[in-house]
């Protein structure tokens, strides 16, 4: 599946710690965009897309939140509940996120600017998709 968890350095000392994100470095693409999604409701999943070429990566820099990622053929569900680790997802990987914490900030970093056209929101044919 094309999911890495990516450990982020923290320069940390006695006044406390500091993680620098960097094009082309520690994030392995050009940064274009960066969002991030907060005051999630107990209970409510979101996702249930894939991207056709956007590469992200995911760090939950407050709380924590779960992913079900699936390429078509395994599926995987992780939790992200900690600010060194970032979670690169790359095309054609179905993702849902789950199981936010109140708490939860969970930032994103792409390769492009927003565009509804990379998104592949039906799941038979995301299936169709990867199949092909
Ligand atoms: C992803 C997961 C982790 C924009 O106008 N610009 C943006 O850059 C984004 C990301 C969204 N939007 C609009 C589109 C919708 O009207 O914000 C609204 C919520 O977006 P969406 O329903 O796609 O949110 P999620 O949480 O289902 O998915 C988002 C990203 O869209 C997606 O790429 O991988 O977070």
């Amino acid at each position: 599946m094309k999911i890495q968890l990516l450990p982020l350095q923290a320069h940390g000392d006695d006044r406390g710690s500091l993680i620098a994100l960097e094009e082309e470095k520690n994030i392995p693409f050009t940064i274009k965009r960066v969002y991030y999604l907060f005051d999630t409701g107990q209970g409510v999943r979101r996702g249930f897309h894939a991207h056709k070429s956007l590469k992200q990566v995911a760090i939950a820099v407050r709380g924590s939140c779960r992913f079900l990622l699936d390429d078509g053929r395994e599926k995987i569900d992780l939790r992200l509940d900690h600010p060194q680790q970032g979670l690169l997802i790359e095309s054609f990987v179905w993702r849902e996120m789950y199981d936010f914490s109140p708490d939860c900030v969970l930032m994103v970093l792409a390769d492009s600017l927003y565009d509804e056209s990379d998104y592949v929101r039906d799941y038979p044919t995301f299936l169709q998709m990867v199949e092909a």
